[in-house]
């Protein structure tokens, strides 16, 4: 199998984690790629006509995306966990949580990156910036005994978005408020899982 992803995308971290979780990193070759939509990887469009990262190329069936289709599938393939039938409502919850955060921090990156200066909707970055915000909250205030339990994507979802808010918006300061899920945080990031992905 290979996967296309990119050092810096934290989906492309989520899925990269489950590899070393689910101990299947070395069944699974990595190409990096750059990609926006702008400038779409050739070979990245033909596994995904999306053109995001990341996608799983297989030796048999269709390339799989988007990154919770894949984590799923990593799971699923390697008999492990991630996604427990017990508690399945509440980690998919807290997967799309973290998800929706990523997306929000995404855009915000993006609206600098890839608009012309004269073109930035502060507004618009705001507006994202409160939805990250809400779901950092919500999370801290609601979910801290889930996080506390055995592994499961849930888990990794967050942590990969909270790393993404300390690569890309750690003047936000997303701990402000939030010390329930900083000490949660500090614990998880020492995952020899999370060391070996974090972004550059
Ligand atoms: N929902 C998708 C989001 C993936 C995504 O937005 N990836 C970004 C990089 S982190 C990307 O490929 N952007 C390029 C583009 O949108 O053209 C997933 O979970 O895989």
């Amino acid at each position: 199998m290979k996967l296309v992803t990119a050092t810096p995308s934290p989906f492309g971290r989520k899925v990269k984690v489950v590899l070393y979780e689910t101990g299947l990193i070395d069944e699974v070759e990595i190409e990096l790629i750059t990609t926006t939509p702008f400038d779409t990887d050739t070979d990245l469009a033909s596994a995904n006509p999306m053109g995001k990262i990341p996608a799983l190329i297989r030796e048999q069936g269709p390339a799989l995306y988007d990154s919770r289709v894949i984590t799923r599938y990593l799971d699923a393939h390697a008999g492990t966990e991630l996604y427990p039938e017990a508690r399945i409502w509440d980690t998919l919850t807290l997967e799309a949580t973290a998800d929706g955060i990523l997306e929000a921090a995404l855009s915000m990156v993006y609206e600098h990156r890839l608009r012309p200066p004269e073109k930035v909707f502060d507004g618009w970055v705001e507006a994202q910036w409160a939805k990250a915000e809400r779901a950092v909250t919500a999370v801290n205030a609601r979910w801290m005994s889930h996080l506390s339990g055995p592994l499961d994507m849930g888990q990794i979802a967050i942590a990969c978005a909270l790393g993404y808010l300390d690569f890309r918006h750690a003047d936000r300061n997303w701990r402000k408020g939030n010390d329930a899920l900083d000490d949660w945080f500090a614990v998880f990031a020492q995952r020899d899982s999370m060391k070996a992905t974090a972004p550059e």
